[in-house]
């Protein structure tokens, strides 16, 4: 440990560096001028210039989610500011850690309604899992390691910092982390090692249970990539069935026999009935979201619950589990395969066969097929031929989507094998953070192969980081499914609004072959399954940035679905299955959201 004096503006970069930062996302301002005078006197720290703040957070995001490290988002006051929000709360909603780095107008002008001045602590407070406004610039190396501690530890997620002028220009003592660079904060110890009781309570109802699922999440994910091999471990050792959340694809091999893909609304029928059928639910970092409940009264009946979560709120807040274990999956899953070993527990064989069979029963439907057709390109086929073309390519392949159909659909038929390959906005269901987050992720990872699949709605959100893209030779590949719709919109008013499509259609695009090539990136367009191979080809070829608009089936719909408010036993497989509702059937219930 050692101290020195520095500025404000020093200090930050000293102690980014001795976070182990490499890379922050940024655009300046009239605040942070001190503080890119010293980002230009440095070495060692990366910055990439965005072209929208918004854009800065989904690319720390990315960054943060393919690598497991903290992203760092450095922006200026006011709209700088303000233009964070939805990035943080996306964030926030999918434990994403990040340090958001904001400057402030001078101490002595807030409040005063001053020229770009942004309550941004105050905006921020529901939105971040912690926030400071630095008043003192003594207290501002502290201030940034406890940030990072922050963002990092117990459940992860978006750290605000604020940071007024005069800090930034003012001398300090700036006090150096010394070797642990995880410098402690004064109280924040999250619980990481499991109650050895609950943990002993949880064997035996796995051990004792007729229909056991494992049910993962985001949270193994996030726990490392020691707690996906752990849970791999668990899975196949006790021979029970795996499904896994949004979140949670690519914690257990996508290939693998157990694996009974994604549950809930556009989850597999599979994983859906065994969800609702099973006895014991082993839920390891998953959060009971109401995209994966549907009712939250029809929920599972009949199974105790075991829920393994790092968040004490988040036990028992959608459902009432029989046995809550608090602790870092790594940790909790160690812990439960050492005893499981000591205790020669075994599962119940005659039971999990039986199980299994009823599972083998549901698989036939096959719940993912689709009509193929020579004639137009089908969604599902183009994520499929993405899919295996890039696997013949030998690069490691990092996915990340917008919302919509798209995202759906490529949850569904990409493959995942590894953690932290898939990045998706789960929680808030963020338009605009796909292509950014592709951004971050090919930062971190340049000689992966980066693939963003969009919507053409929601790529339209975030496309003018085609110019980061090209400044920085980032030559992320994003594939537009385009229905020239707002898909999802289209499909739920089909469904449930009397296909009324109000707002849905986008009459005026762009044409996104063009728009790439006036930023001197790649355009390509695929217009029959015919040319779809070759297309993708030529993409994954360049190295450039590339933009693919691949027309599609513009009426389309993603299968199967859970009504929202409906039960897991109540899926719709298909179109023969859904029949429009002129009411909107559950909307005037005032469920449908
Ligand atoms: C920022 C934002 N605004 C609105 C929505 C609501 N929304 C969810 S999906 C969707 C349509 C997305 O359209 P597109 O990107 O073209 O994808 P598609 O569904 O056609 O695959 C909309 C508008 C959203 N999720 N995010």
């Amino acid at each position: 440990m050692s101290t020195k004096q520095m500025t404000g503006s020093e200090i930050i970069i000293q102690a980014l560096k001795d976070q182990g930062v490499d890379v922050m996302f940024g655009l300046p301002g009239g605040v942070l001028l001190p503080l890119y005078d010293a980002l230009f006197k440095q070495n060692g720290l990366r910055h990439i210039l965005v072209k929208h703040e918004q854009a800065a957070v989904h690319a720390a995001e990315g960054y943060a989610r393919s690598t497991g490290k903290v992203g760092t988002v450095l922006v200026t006051s006011g709209p700088g500011a303000t233009n964070t929000v939805t990035g943080l709360v996306d964030a926030m909603m999918d434990s994403v850690p990040l340090v958001c780095l904001t400057g402030q107008v001078p101490s002595s002008l807030i409040g005063n309604d001053a020229f770009q001045e942004a309550d941004i602590t105050g905006i921020t407070r529901g939105v971040t899992k912690h926030n400071y406004l630095v008043k003192d610039v003594n207290e501002l190396g502290r201030i940034l390691h406890e940030a990072y501690y922050v963002a990092r530890s117990g459940r992860p997620g978006p750290v605000l910092v604020d940071i007024p002028k005069d800090v930034l220009l003012a001398l300090g003592n700036y006090t150096t982390p010394g070797k642990n660079t995880a410098v402690e904060h004064r109280s924040y110890k999250p619980q990481v090692k499991g109650d050895t009781a609950a943990i002993k309570q949880a064997i035996d109802l796995i051990k004792n249970a007729k229909r056991p699922l494992f049910y993962g999440g985001g949270g193994i994910v996030n726990s490392g990539d020691a707690a996906c091999t752990l849970f791999s471990q668990l899975v196949k050792m006790t021979g029970i069935p795996c499904s896994l959340t949004l979140m949670g694809l690519g914690a257990f091999p996508g290939s693998d026999d157990q694996f009974l893909g994604m549950m809930g609304m556009h989850g597999t029928y599979e994983a859906n009935l065994a969800m609702h059928d099973c006895d014991v639910m082993i839920n390891i970092g998953a959060r009971f979201d109401d995209r994966v409940t549907g009712a939250l009264d029809k929920f599972s009946p009949g199974s105790k619950k075991i829920h393994v979560d790092i968040d004490p709120s988040s036990i028992n807040k959608n459902i009432i589990v029989d046995v809550p274990i608090i602790g870092d999956v790594a940790h909790v899953l160690e812990e439960l395969i050492k005893y499981w070993k000591a205790d020669q527990a075994q599962v119940n064989a005659k039971a999990l066969d039986k199980w299994w069979k009823q599972i083998n029963e549901w698989r036939k439907v096959d719940s993912l097929k689709y009509t193929k057709s020579n004639k137009v390109i089908k969604p599902q086929y183009a994520l499929e031929r993405i899919r295996d073309l890039a696997k013949d390519t030998g690069k490691d392949t990092y996915y990340t989507t917008e919302v919509g159909q798209h995202q759906m659909w490529a949850a569904q038929h990409l493959c995942f094998e590894k953690p932290k390959r898939w990045m998706t906005s789960g929680g808030l269901g963020t338009m605009g953070y796909g292509f950014p987050s592709a951004m971050g992720v090919q930062t971190a990872h340049p000689d992966a192969l980066v693939i963003a699949i969009a919507g053409d709605g929601s790529f339209q959100m975030n496309l003018q980081e085609i110019a980061t893209l090209m400044a920085y030779r980032l030559p992320v590949k994003c594939f537009i499914l385009n229905n020239k719709f707002l898909g999802m919109v289209r499909q739920w008013q089909e469904m449930f609004h009397g296909e009324r499509y109000s707002e849905s259609h986008i009459d005026v695009q762009p044409d996104f072959v063009k728009l790439a090539e006036a930023y001197g990136a790649t355009g390509l367009r695929a217009t029959t399954p015919g040319e779809l191979d070759d297309v993708i080809k030529q993409a994954f070829a360049s190295d450039l940035p590339t933009i693919i608009d691949i027309l599609v089936d513009a009426e389309e719909n993603v299968f199967p679905m859970i009504p929202s408010g409906a039960a897991h036993n109540e899926i719709i497989l298909g179109p023969e299955d859904s029949q429009s509702s002129e009411n909107g059937g559950s909307v005037e219930s005032g469920v449908l959201v």
